[in-house]
């Protein structure tokens, strides 16, 4: 971390003022974070409220704390950061470390707070979702050992904004964020530090302590026959990381990578990495010479990898194959790997992978926040979700640019294609067809009412058993739930995290309605079935799955609640 004074030390004492403020409802964290259009943050107080109840729910410990703040640099980031600053100088904070401009990544983030042992970080995103003044922002707030807020604390949160009454602030407390550097403020007799730190310095080193740069160097820069990959940040936080690491340590030419100019509103695109959104992507693969290719999304923890011409590698298979693979990464050559873990709706292609290698595997709900008490615990060392999320116990979030240089890793020492390295998986495993609707935007009541009339249903005891045909292929009712999750580490509950159907010949259909949407309901349908046949391991998963797409439509009568025959996007 740099140490420079930038300018002269403030010298004249703050004195915080107490603000009456007024309640606004639904300011409930979602997935990961508060999720809204702009407009709704932009409300007299709106961010503000928020802001005091993540920092009230600290508690004991908010006094004198250190926080990290940062985000994807979407529209509303700036005024959020200078709210931030003036709630938590009037609260007690000690010290804030703030990214240059107000960028880090979420994973960023994560390591931070665990390298610098601080007690949390805010970080300014809506992740995937759209930016600019007339599309989302959000709120993520992550704990002291890096990871997403847990439920407990997320609950705390929105009770507290339920009863907001007022807020502490400096109103004239101002900071640059642009300069490198620390300030020192006196507030109340106390001193109050802010540090604009370099956004990806603390992240590098830590990839360096990961991987092998000299042998990814090779891979990308080698005279002979370079590796040729293709990275697109969707003009999302990534952009400062990769070029740092892909351009000026690892040498690959400087049309590796492209849109690394983050912008607040991600140039008018989506920033979701996944075959309809970084479509882009997906054609320069098809049409040009390049053996890999990767996007991120706005915050840095997603990621989507291709192989040459796009072959497509679903996350679900990505975290099985990286399973399978991890003597190749220094980092766990250097310490055994523990365990494994997916998140429930994602294919269970690890599942096949932990039984070979004798590995413990957890099945927890979506979201990220549920893996860090095992990792905490010593209990996991890989894990994923099939929303393009992968990730290890480096950190407690997610992380893109970490998958990527994983499979890096794998490919400098294998010599195989992408899709070489997927197809000997399919034979060694058999291979987990997956695909996932989102319909998205729906109106909440006839969602909730669908998915309600489906539990009912499939927990009715004569559900067990039942046949359904489609296309002459059956399916036989094996199980089917909601789905509840029992913590291990501290035995704590998470109910109704999506209504499963599990047929006895290992395919699963899963309902759930998402957590990071701002506005009305998005209902994901997920759709896996299983092949070990050699034969049937290389076939169009779409096709595969069609059966089975329909007889999710049919038990669900989806379409004819919410009145669309179509999915907004297919991942
Ligand atoms: C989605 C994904 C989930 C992911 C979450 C946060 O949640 O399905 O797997 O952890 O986004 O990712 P939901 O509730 O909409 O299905 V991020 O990158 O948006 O913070
Ligand atoms: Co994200």
């Amino acid at each position: 971390m740099s140490l420079n004074f930038v300018g002269a030390q403030a010298t004249m004492p703050f004195k915080s003022i107490l603000v009456t403020s007024r309640t606004y409802e639904g300011q409930k964290p979602g997935t990961s974070g508060l999720r809204k259009a702009v407009k709704v943050f932009q409300q007299e107080h709106y961010t503000q409220n928020f802001i005091q109840c993540i920092l009230t729910a600290i508690g004991p410990k908010l006094k004198g704390c250190t926080l990290v703040v940062g985000g994807d640099g979407r529209f509303y980031a700036k005024e959020a950061i200078d709210i931030i600053i003036k709630i938590a100088a009037a609260n007690g904070v000690r010290k804030l470390l703030i990214g240059q401009n107000g960028i880090l990544s979420t994973p960023a983030v994560s390591c931070i707070i665990r390298k610098y042992k601080l007690n949390g970080g805010i970080i300014l995103t809506a992740s995937h979702n759209p930016g600019g003044p007339e599309n989302d922002f959000g709120i993520k707030f992550n704990t002291e050992n890096g990871g997403p807020a847990p439920d407990t604390v997320t609950n705390t949160i929105y009770n507290l904004t339920k009863k907001i009454k007022n807020y502490s602030i400096i109103p004239n407390l101002e900071c640059n964020i642009s300069e490198i550097g620390i300030r020192t403020f006196e507030v109340h007799g106390s001193e109050f530090i802010i540090e604009i730190i370099d956004s990806v310095n603390d992240y590098l080193e830590l990839m360096k302590s990961i991987f092998d740069f000299q042998k990814l160097k090779n891979l990308l820069s080698s005279n002979i026959k370079p590796f040729r990959v293709l990275i697109n940040s969707m003009h999302g936080v990534t952009g400062p990381y990769v070029k740092r690491i892909f351009i000026d340590e690892l040498n690959a030419p400087l049309n590796s990578v492209v849109n690394t100019t983050p912008l607040v509103d991600f140039g008018g695109g989506h920033p979701d990495p996944n075959l309809t959104y970084a479509a882009d992507l997906v054609q320069t693969l098809k049409n040009e010479n390049y053996d890999f290719g990767a996007a991120f999304d706005g915050d840095g923890d997603r990621n989507m990898i291709l192989g040459a011409k796009a072959f497509f590698v679903t996350p679900s298979d990505s975290i099985a194959i990286l399973a399978e693979n991890l003597n190749s990464i220094p980092y766990f050559q250097k310490s055994a790997v523990k365990g494994l873990a997916r998140s429930m709706p994602t294919a269970a292609s690890i599942d096949k992978v932990a039984t070979s290698l004798n590995l413990k595997l957890f099945e927890v709900p979506t979201g990220w926040k549920y893996f860090g008490n095992l990792m905490d615990a010593g209990l996991l060392s890989l894990c994923g979700e099939e929303s393009f999320g992968t990730g290890s116990d480096h950190i407690r979030e997610k992380d893109g640019i970490w998958a990527v240089l994983a499979w890096l890793s794998i490919i400098a020492v294998n010599s195989k294609s992408i899709e070489q390295i997927c197809f000997d998986h399919w034979l060694k495993y058999g291979r987990h067809y997956f695909v996932r609707y989102d319909y998205e935007n729906c109106e909440s009541e006839p969602s909730t009412k669908m998915m309600k009339v489906l539990e009912e249903k499939i927990t009715n005891s004569d559900f067990i058993g039942q046949k359904f045909e489609s296309d002459n292929e059956v399916f036989e009712v094996k199980l089917a739930d909601n789905f509840q999750y029992v913590d291990p580490i501290d035995k704590s509950i998470a109910k109704n995290q999506g209504l499963r159907i599990i047929f006895t010949n290992g395919a699963r259909l899963i309902f759930r309605l998402s957590g990071t949407g701002s506005s009305g309901a998005t209902i994901r349908m997920y759709v896996e079935s299983y092949e070990s046949s050699p034969t049937k391991i290389n076939l169009d998963a779409q096709l595969v799955l069609q059966p089975l797409i329909q007889i999710g439509l049919e038990i669900s009568k989806l379409q004819s609640y919410i009145k669309r025959t179509e999915p907004t996007v297919i991942t």
